[in-house]
């Protein structure tokens, strides 16, 4: 069996997050973990179809999503949660709301290469103003300084940044 707990992965948009969650979870099913990714596609729509991109409305994202994902590790569920989340002190609160078991896991990739994969195109609509208060154009990301584990993903291909994914939960999961 395995433990619950909360992947907790941050990063720019375009970073690899949802991706990487998403591969992740289906590895995990067939090795018999029971996950659950949350991420905007089923957040933001529902529980939180109430909240912007302002600071405060981040902040208030950030703290159901950690009570979410409090729920699902407490009930012996492995949450990842894949969210730009990228303010320290919201990422902190989150943390303490889920309890140990808490991993933050940092899915790096500098702005540059973020915005030459723009696969969106929200990066060029950052650029040109039309979208407001976009993270790493017109508002602040905060790198994680005490993340546990920190996934390069402009070094790594998708299925080398997986395979490390696999590894760290494999170790701190298990029982
Ligand atoms: C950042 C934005 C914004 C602004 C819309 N800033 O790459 P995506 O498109 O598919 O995922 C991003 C998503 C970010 O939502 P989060 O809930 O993860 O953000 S936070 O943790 O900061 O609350 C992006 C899209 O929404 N998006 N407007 N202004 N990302």
């Amino acid at each position: 069996g395995h433990k619950g707990g909360v992947l907790w992965f941050t990063g720019l948009s375009g970073a690899g997050k949802s991706t990487l969650a998403t591969k992740l979870e289906r590895a995990l099913f067939d090795r018999g973990y029971q996950t659950y990714v949350l991420d905007g596609d089923n957040i933001r729509f529902g529980l939180n179809a109430n909240l912007g991109f302002s600071p405060e409305d981040r902040a208030e994202n950030i703290r159901r999503v950690g009570e979410v994902a409090g729920l699902f590790s407490r009930a012996g569920v492995l949450a990842i949660t894949a969210f730009i989340s990228p303010y320290q002190s919201d990422r902190e609160r989150a943390r303490a709301a889920a309890g140990d078991m808490f991993h933050e896991i940092y899915i790096k990739a500098d702005l540059e290469t973020c915005e030459q994969r723009d696969p969106k195109g929200l990066y060029a609509k950052a650029r040109s103003g039309e979208i407001k208060e976009f993270t790493g154009i017109s508002a602040p990301y905060e790198a994680p300084d005490s993340a546990e584990l920190i996934v390069d993903t402009s070094k790594l291909s998708v299925e080398q940044a997986l395979e490390e994914l696999l590894t760290y939960v494999e170790k701190t999961f298990r029982k």
